[in-house]
């Protein structure tokens, strides 16, 4: 029986390259994301690329009652989840601390805090009675150092830290892997949303150098979990050559 992984946010970026490489390497994938006509698609391509399935799931990880009534309400076939990875996130504008919207601030923490607990609380009796389950939570290198005009976005993701490592201590008596994967600049939908559609913005963050690609993420994320069953790689920090922290980044033009 082909092993489960569950990727939150799979319609774009590094989710969806994590879908189609856990795929490809014999696992069946559970797909989740609030845009169903993505879902739809990944889905096909997946099951037409690779003799694996797919499920996919249609919900809001802010919606707490949503996110257990999918999960809960999975064929009981999916519920044999072997990794669950915590990507669903973004970051809403980039302002400085005075000026910052606070529909903003809540969308982040909202959806890379709670969202990621509520997820996680859900999967979790999953990963436990399945035995060496492995949690992969999409920290960044904002949750390592504060960086100008980052403030929630860089919380939230120190939250996810936090997170992490509190999962590691709690879940050690069953064994769960957790890894906290922290990545810089990644050149994926992340600064269109950032920047809420503006395509020059946006772009404007990946030129004059050669930024990550959602592929690189998804070769690390199944890396970790290809290592034997004692190995855990807790903290994974990776950004491109041209990046040396949060806010120094060699750029050619
Ligand atoms: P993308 O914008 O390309 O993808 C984000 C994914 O998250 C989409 O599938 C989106 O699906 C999903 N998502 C967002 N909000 C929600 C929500 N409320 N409910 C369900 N799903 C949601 O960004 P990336 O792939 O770059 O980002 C993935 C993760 O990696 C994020 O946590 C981000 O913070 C982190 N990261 C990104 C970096 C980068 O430079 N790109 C660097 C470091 C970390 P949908 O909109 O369909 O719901
Ligand atoms: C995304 C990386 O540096 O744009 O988490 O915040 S950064």
């Amino acid at each position: 029986m082909a092993k489960i992984v569950f990727i939150s946010g799979a319609t774009a970026g590094f989710g969806k390259a994590c879908a189609l490489r856990f795929a490809k390497e014999g696992y069946d994938v559970i797909i989740t994301g609030r845009r169903k006509e993505r879902l739809d698609e990944l889905k096909k391509i997946i099951e037409s690329s690779f003799p694996q399935k797919a499920l996919a799931l249609c919900f809001d990880v802010q919606k707490r009652k949503q996110v257990f009534k999918h999960i809960n309400n999975m064929p009981e076939d999916w519920k044999r989840i072997n990794i669950l990875i915590n990507n669903a996130g973004l970051a809403a504008g980039r302002d400085l601390f005075d000026e910052a919207d606070i529909d903003d601030w809540d969308a982040m923490i909202d959806t890379n805090v709670k969202g990621l607990l509520y997820v996680s609380k859900a999967v979790i009796p999953f990963l436990i009675a399945g035995k060496n389950g492995h949690i992969i939570n999409m920290g960044s290198i904002a949750g390592k150092e504060v960086y100008e005009r980052g403030n929630a976005y860089c919380a939230s993701k120190f939250a996810v830290d936090a997170i992490s490592k509190s999962m590691r201590l709690d879940l050690l008596r069953h064994q769960v892997r957790v890894t906290n994967i922290s990545p810089g600049a990644a050149e994926t939908e992340f600064s269109l949303v950032r920047f809420k559609g503006d395509e020059e913005k946006a772009n404007a963050m990946y030129k004059g150098y050669k930024p990550l690609t959602a592929e690189d993420i998804a070769e690390l994320c199944f890396y970790v979990t290809s290592l034997p069953s004692h190995v855990c790689i807790n903290e994974l920090e990776v950004t491109c050559l041209a990046q040396a922290n949060t806010y120094t980044t060699f750029k050619s033009h």
